[in-house]
């Protein structure tokens, strides 16, 4: 479509000035022409990012949830493409991954460890680069690392507020904020197609951010998809009633889906039958600032469901069940706007003749637990939130099908970017271009295991700060802050990872080695922050006892 409109611009290149003055000989011409399809052939990126998606709710990773719940628009960027068995995240928090995705540094490098801290938008980041060398760039949804992108170099945004609301947002422009009737997941779709259609510029390539609220917290489907999962009963995790013995740290945790969950707020219950005032709401502008005739769409939907589990009186372990099953049906329906807003993209892109040259690539902040141990939210470095869904298209470049089992982090994002583009990486880039393994095989010196370090606490959900190394069999986790908890995983045997060996005679030989990679991992990534791996901290024994006792503070009914 786009090739008849760039013949008839070199020709009239070619041709109009020779009327003029200076015109350029021949041989010049030709270069600008080469130039001009040197810049055209340069691919465009689509970068696709959704909050707290989890894996397991992607159909392309095999899971039995996704089964239930398929992403048909994902795993055809899976199918036409690349997916990575192996991705995972640096920092399992929405602010410090989105830095790092930008900066292709660890947390500690970038500075932003927590959420809540400001990114200094003057750092550099691979969007500013590529723009600086002739792409476009855009960003439409969640930006979340200060109150807008204004000074990060993204030629064009329009952003969530903060977190961002499902209904209704307020959204940030350069113009200042207002509030835009809708739902937030085809709101950023709109935005997005109505750049790539209308504003940007066809003989340019661009690289173009769609970022998802969805399916972060708290979970409100579209009303399209109000009902989508509300007949499917969903297999409940083997471990949801997890007991946490030998693992302190995971104890005493506030993310568990029957005891932390508002039930309001999060789970959508009302009151009682009959009526649809919502239970605990402990941020009510959610649903206030739905219209009326959203919200009597949403009530007419979900107020039969409501009502029924009112009047069966559930409680204790029958309504944690119950519980998982409507968390399932809600997040599951968020994602389902997501999977149809990539569907749009991808469909936009091959109307326009864009699929050959585009990279399109999905992703998520970090992963989510689906009630793995009892819980919603990430934070841990346990696999259901160190994983994070990716796949990869670009077609004449990655093979259909490709399945890369190679570890990749998110570190890894902007230096593949770059190398697309053709421009040289950075040296305080800290991760490689995936190109490196997309056709499926790595080069010998790809890294064999990755680095973790998560910060935030206290702080939401009260997760323990913690670091750790991950190879593709074995996982050591150090806990510290009010505790000083080790914590070792044959995953092999554990997947589920409920069984902390740390103490094992067995497998000491095994976690001496793993405490000495870890030292160097953090001596080759230059992360001081915390305690080093030889430093004790505290005496073991009363690490264990604090950490005993905060678990019981949380008090946790299981
Ligand atoms: C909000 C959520 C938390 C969540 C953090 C971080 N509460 O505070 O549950 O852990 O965001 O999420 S909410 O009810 O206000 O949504 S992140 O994706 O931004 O890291
Ligand atoms: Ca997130």
């Amino acid at each position: 479509m786009r090739s008849p409109l760039i013949a008839l611009a070199t020709l009239a290149t070619l041709t109009l000035p020779a009327c003029a003055t200076a015109a350029p000989s021949p041989s010049q011409a030709a270069s600008v022409a080469g130039e001009e399809a040197a810049q055209q052939r340069r691919p465009n990126i689509v970068f696709i990012m959704s909050d707290d998606h989890a894996y397991q709710a992607v159909s392309a990773y095999g899971g039995e949830i996704a089964q239930l719940a398929p992403t048909p628009n994902i795993d055809r960027i899976a199918r036409e493409g690349a997916i990575f068995a192996n991705s995972y995240v640096t920092n399992s928090l929405c602010g410090p991954s989105r830095a790092t995705m930008l900066t292709g540094q660890f947390s500690h490098l970038h500075g932003f460890t927590k959420n809540g801290q400001r990114f200094d938008n003057a750092t550099w980041n691979w969007v500013r680069e590529i723009g600086a060398a002739g792409y476009q760039t855009a960003l439409f949804g969640k930006w979340h690392l200060n109150y807008s992108p204004e000074g990060a170099g993204i030629q064009t945004w329009k952003v969530l507020d903060d977190q961002g609301k499902y209904y209704n947002p307020d959204i940030i422009t350069p113009e200042g904020r207002s509030v835009v009737e809708g739902y937030a997941t085809d709101l950023v779709t709109d935005f997005s197609i109505d750049w790539l259609e209308e504003e940007r510029d066809p003989d340019k390539p661009f690289a173009i951010l769609i970022h998802h609220k969805a399916p972060h917290r708290n979970f409100m489907p579209a009303i399209r998809h109000l009902q989508t999962y509300l007949g499917t009963e969903f297999p409940v995790p083997t471990n949801y009633f997890d007991h946490y013995d030998g693992r302190p740290a995971a104890a005493a945790q506030e993310m568990n889906i029957y005891a932390d969950m508002y039930e309001g707020h999060d789970l959508h219950m009302t009151e009682e039958a009959g009526s649809n005032a919502l239970r605990f709401d402990r941020w009510p502008d959610d649903f206030a600032r739905m219209t009326p005739e959203q919200r009597a769409a949403w009530d007419a939907q979900m107020q039969p469901a409501n009502d029924a589990v009112n009047e069966a009186g559930l409680a204790g372990r029958e309504l944690a069940l119950w519980k998982y099953q409507r968390y399932m049906k809600q997040y599951l329906a968020t994602v389902a706007a997501v999977d149809d807003s990539v569907g749009r993209v991808l469909d936009w892109l091959e109307a326009n003749d864009l699929s050959e040259n585009t990279i399109v690539v999905y992703t998520s902040d970090q992963g989510f637990y689906l009630g793995e141990h009892g819980w919603f939210d990430k934070r841990f470095m346990y696999e259901e939130s160190l994983r994070t869904p990716l796949v990869m298209r670009f077609p004449g470049q990655i093979a259909p099908g490709t399945r890369v089992e190679a570890p990749v982090q998110n570190v890894d994002y902007a230096p593949t970017f770059l190398d697309y583009a053709g421009i040289p990486a950075r040296a305080a880039i800290q991760g490689r271009s995936l190109r490196e393994v997309v056709d499926g095989e790595a080069p010998p010196d790809w890294r064999e295991d990755i680095y973790y370090h998560y910060y935030e606490y206290p702080g939401f959900h009260s997760v323990r700060a913690h670091y750790g190394v991950r190879t593709d069999r074995y996982k050591l986790i150090r806990f510290y802050g009010d505790i000083n908890q080790w914590e070792f995983y044959d995953l092999a045997t554990d997947p589920g990872e409920m069984h902390n060996r740390i103490d094992d005679p067995a497998v000491q030989p095994i976690v001496a080695r793993l405490q000495l990679r870890l030292e160097a991992l953090r001596a080759q990534y230059r992360d001081s922050d915390g305690p080093a791996v030889s430093d004790p901290l505290t005496a073991a024994a009363k690490g264990r006892r604090d950490a005993e006792a905060a678990a019981g503070i949380a008090g946790h009914a299981h």
